[in-house]
């Protein structure tokens, strides 16, 4: 048993995205594909000798094989101790806890979130600093630079180690503790959470279903909703993990989360139904015949923090990333507290939090999150949204709609076109660049063009720059449309288009979200000369 240099060389594909590096399982499977990328991370942090690092992932294919590679090169990299979930699960929302409570230098999540899993699936890593959250860009870039001019990696040679029980083992003089990856979870939600109160809503009759697509959030869910909040058994469906996800696609949308929302419109739905990704730091809200959309779920959390023991003194101020609808701004600005608009990816929440600048964060993506972790948290929303039912007695519905009456409804859609060319998808964009000179002050219908740009956001903490982060057209009514390119996608190009309209008068409220829309989309199909330029009449996924 000993540490091996081992040579090596770069591959020029390894810079992160959105959330840390993605690639088809086969990409990882190259020979020192994954030995180079976790010898860039070490080789970027600046970790001392004997640190403590935290490191699971989703349970996806090719998870328990990457842990043995990471703790085998965090032992020759000289840490003196890795925590690892059991069976090499941790949540993305978990790490990031468990990253927190320990107080650890930082920990390696391997996710590929919401794309699908299986020996032909994506897979994914990303390094979390001391704080929970998703490395900064200084960080991401300096972890992409290594990767292309590494010429050798560390890793100790020695059996694998056992991760399915409990208790300590030791590689060389590096310390392996397997931890349970849902207590530390667990204890703090019921921090943060009325448990009793949950307990007797459901308890009175109200019923749940909980979708975790057979994704990481399986045991979470088990052990929180049916264990600690007696929630009835089979309440949480799909509730072991697996390692291609039983074939879905886990993503929590009303595409992909076809079995739930059969249940959640069909005859004698339950009151209240959600679902979770992949890696389980995202959520979808759902009432019994009712849809509430992420952008609205991250503003009624805001309007309805202080009914949670954990959030009863009220928010610091709240953040979306910029896609996301401004229904979120209006309860900030009711309750006179900052909203920050930041880029697309929780890694931009992480300063604000830190500061003590924002409590509450979103995304339109399905993602809500506080600064209780450094990441998103699925499971954390549903006990939020649970908390609320619980304090108000009304049906998920009467809700939103009363939130509406009071706000006004921002109406919102996504629409997604999946695996384009890339040329075909950067023409979209450069096309659009293009154009901003002659759009301004253009009326197309009932809209006017206020002004149109490349998003660009100054860090108010570091003051570190993000530029292009995605295309904005902003109409004098408020109304939006956004174009961007993914940064979470293995295979072409995914360009999102972001729909949104302000509607103030309550008799339109009830609309579907496509109708209030329908101009919207329309002006956005003419501009972007989308249909021509790839060749798509419709979108892969709307949400
Ligand atoms: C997508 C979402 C973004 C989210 C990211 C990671 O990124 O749009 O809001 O933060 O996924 O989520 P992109 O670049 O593909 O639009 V997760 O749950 O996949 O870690
Ligand atoms: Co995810």
């Amino acid at each position: 048993m000993s540490i091996r240099t081992v040579s090596t060389q770069p591959f020029t594909d390894q810079k992160p995205g959105t959330s840390g590096l993605r690639k088809r399982v086969p990409a990882f499977q190259v020979p020192n594909y994954l030995e180079n990328f976790v010898q860039s991370i070490f080789d970027s942090i600046s970790a001392p000798t004997g640190a403590t690092l935290v490191v699971g992932g989703d349970g996806r294919y090719y998870n328990r094989e990457a842990i043995q590679i990471i703790l085998k090169m965090a032992a020759a990299n000289g840490f003196g101790k890795v925590l690892v979930g059991r069976g090499g699960i941790l949540s993305t929302p978990a790490a990031s806890c468990v990253i927190r409570k320990y107080a650890t230098f930082g920990g390696i999540i391997l996710s590929a979130s919401h794309n699908p899993g299986g020996p032909d699936g994506d897979f994914g890593i990303k390094y979390n600093s001391s704080n929970g959250g998703p490395a900064t860009e200084t960080v991401t870039e300096a972890i992409f630079a290594k990767s292309k001019t590494i010429s050798s990696y560390k890793t100790f040679d020695a059996a694998d180690v056992a991760l399915d029980t409990l208790g300590s083992s030791t590689l060389g003089t590096m310390q392996v503790e397997v931890i349970d990856p849902v207590n530390d979870y667990a204890e703090l939600m019921e921090s943060l959470f009325d448990f009793p109160a949950i307990r007797a809503l459901l308890a009175s009759g109200f019923r749940i279903k909980f979708d975790a697509m057979h994704a990481v959030n399986g045991p979470y869910a088990q052990a929180i909703l049916e264990g600690r909040l007696g929630a009835v058994a089979g309440s949480v469906m799909n509730g072991v993990p697996l390692e291609d996800f039983g074939g879905g696609h886990p993503d929590p949308n009303l595409t992909y989360a076809h079995d739930l929302v059969e249940i959640m419109y069909g005859d004698g739905a339950p009151d209240f139904g959600a679902a979770s990704d992949g890696d389980g730091d995202r959520n979808m809200i759902l009432g019994n015949h009712f849809f509430v959309t992420p952008s609205d779920s991250l503003a009624l959390l805001a309007a309805n923090a202080t009914l949670i023991p954990g959030y009863k003194n009220g928010l610091a101020g709240v953040a979306r990333s910029m896609p996301t609808s401004a229904a979120a701004d209006r309860v900030a600005a009711a309750l006179n507290i900052p909203c920050f608009e930041t880029p697309t990816g929780w890694k931009f929440f992480g300063n604000l939090m830190d500061a003590g600048r924002v409590t509450l964060c979103g995304e339109e993506s399905f993602g809500t999150g506080s600064s209780h972790v450094r990441e998103k948290d699925g499971l954390w929303a549903v006990l939020f949204w649970l908390n609320i039912l619980a304090a108000r007695k009304q049906s998920v519905e009467a809700i939103v709609r009363e939130h509406w009456a009071k706000y006004g409804r921002n109406f919102y859609s996504r629409y997604d076109y999946e695996g384009l060319p890339t040329e075909a998808a950067n023409g979209v964009m450069s096309h659009l660049r293009d154009s901003f000179a002659t759009l301004t002050g253009k009326a197309f219908g009932n809209y006017t063009v206020a002004t149109c740009d490349d998003f660009s956001y100054t860090d108010p903490v570091d003051g570190s720059v993000s530029t292009k982060q995605g295309i904005r057209i902003l109409f004098a009514d408020g109304s939006r449309i956004i174009f961007r390119l993914s940064g979470t996608g293995t295979e072409g190009a995914t360009l999102r288009v972001y729909l949104e309209a302000y509607e103030a008068d309550v008799s339109r409220h009830g609309l579907d979200a496509q109708e209030a829309l329908k101009e919207l989309i329309g002006i956005a199909l003419q501009l972007s000369e989308l249909k021509t330029r790839t060749g798509r009449e419709q979108p892969t996924v709307i949400t």
